[in-house]
């Protein structure tokens, strides 16, 4: 039996992954609300195919507590957020869960680190709580890492297919986790050691920000200079050795905003090019928050009130707004006391979560009559000709209709 700790992107379907997969599982969260949800069967957000995967699960004995319970494995995926300061990581819901598996496991355990930490991390903080209670690590308990990779809006998908790393300080512990693992994952798994496990993972996600950081420094640039960013990255990526990523709003999400920061704060001096990246990708928001004030002026719409931003979440087709360059844009104008709130649509976020929202896009639509398209959902792919008259400025490059603005 596996206990999981933490039901949320991650553990939930996590867990409901190994249920279906004829482990036995309990999953386990604090948030006593969440676990009667999936007790009634209610997934608690939305992915593609997470329904199935629960009632699979079910199907499969899954159990949902607010225990702990004693077993032989546990998988701890909390939030490891950084702090806002330092920029180093807050490990306080990894070593909280950590103290409380101590209390409940037999001698021998494995206790597998899933959320995303620096280097070093289980070194500095988890290792002392160990020692702290008297107990020797490789005797009483094994400590392992091992990251997720998965994407939101295709999770279920790369859980299955995507390759995997086990960090652990024994060999054969290591290899007791992959073969656990392999009850679904169809991806290699490698073996490592903790260390290299936890800045590989910082590692992914960095790329990627500094990747991303390079397309937007591109669109500042054509934009200063007239020139089509979205023409030259497609004619660049034709060379064999060029895969330019699609400048955007920002770089919202709780994985690749947050994590280089943990890089920043931990090796300051040398984190250079990575801390760059943050600063270009942060400063995308208010990018966009001054081209809209610029084709509000080259359309002569002088109240801001006539503005609809189309999109709150962090990305296409999720419901997680975590970060979100929306919300950041919302922060900027709250902190310059820009008087009303922004008028604010997105069809896959129904609870409320700003000032300003709508629920519905036929009021939406009427009461703006220009639309800022922060996020490339289906639905508004699918709508783009009701935007038509408006007068559209896309930071996605989707829409296709004449006269639309971009970065
Ligand atoms: N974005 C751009 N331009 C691009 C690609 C993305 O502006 O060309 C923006 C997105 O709109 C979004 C942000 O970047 O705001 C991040 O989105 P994403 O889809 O690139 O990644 P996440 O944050 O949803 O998931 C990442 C993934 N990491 C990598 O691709 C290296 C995922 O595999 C990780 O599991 C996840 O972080 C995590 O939990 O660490």
């Amino acid at each position: 039996m596996i206990n999981i700790i933490g039901l949320g992107y991650i553990g939930l379907p996590t867990a409901l992954m190994f249920a279906s997969h004829g482990v036995q599982v309990v999953g386990t969260d604090i948030n006593e609300m969440l676990v009667a949800e999936l007790r009634e069967g209610r997934i608690t957000f939305e992915e593609e195919g997470m329904s199935a995967l629960l009632e699979s699960a079910i199907r499969g004995g899954i159990e949902f507590s607010t225990e702990y319970r004693e077993t032989d494995t546990y998988i701890i995926a909390v939030p490891t957020p950084y702090d806002t300061e330092s920029k180093k990581i807050d490990p306080c819901f990894v070593t909280a869960a950590v103290a409380r598996v101590l209390e409940v496991c037999p001698k021998g355990a494995v206790i597998v680190i899933e959320s995303t930490v620096s280097p070093g991390t289980i070194d500095r903080f988890v290792r002392p709580i160990v020692r702290e209670k008297g107990l020797k690590e490789g005797v009483d308990v094994h400590l392992v890492h091992a990251p997720e990779r998965i994407i939101p809006g295709n999770m279920v998908y790369e859980l299955l297919h995507n390759a995997r790393t086990v960090g652990a300080d024994d060999a054969s512990v290591g290899q007791r986790i992959r073969t656990l693992y392999e009850a679904f994952c169809q991806g290699e798994i490698v073996v490592t050691d903790i260390r290299t496990a936890e800045m590989t993972k910082v590692v992914e996600n960095t790329f990627r920000d500094i990747n991303i950081a390079f397309a937007n420094e591109l669109a500042k640039i054509c934009r200063s200079d007239s020139m089509d960013v979205y023409e030259i990255i497609r004619i660049a990526n034709k060379h064999p050795r060029v895969r330019i990523l699609q400048p955007g709003p920002g770089v919202g999400g709780h994985c690749i905003s947050v994590d280089p920061w943990f890089l920043v704060g931990d090796y300051p001096g040398l984190a250079n090019i990575i801390l760059t990246a943050r600063n270009i990708n942060d400063s995308m928001p208010e990018f966009v928050l001054s081209r809209t004030r610029e084709i509000m002026r080259e359309e002569g719409i002088t109240d801001v009130s006539r503005v609809g931003f189309y999109g709150l979440t962090y990305k296409e087709n999720v419901d997680d707004v975590r970060e979100s360059p929306t919300l950041q844009i919302n922060h900027v104008r709250d902190r310059n006391l820009c008087g009303q709130p922004l008028k604010i649509f997105d069809p896959w976020v129904s609870r409320d979560i700003v000032d300003g929202q709508y629920h519905d896009f036929d009021a939406f639509l009427e009461d703006v009559d220009m639309v800022v398209i922060m996020v490339g959902h289906s639905h508004i792919r699918e709508n783009m000709h009701r935007l038509s008259g408006k007068v559209v400025f896309d930071t996605r490059k989707i829409c296709d209709l004449p006269g639309t603005y971009f970065l």
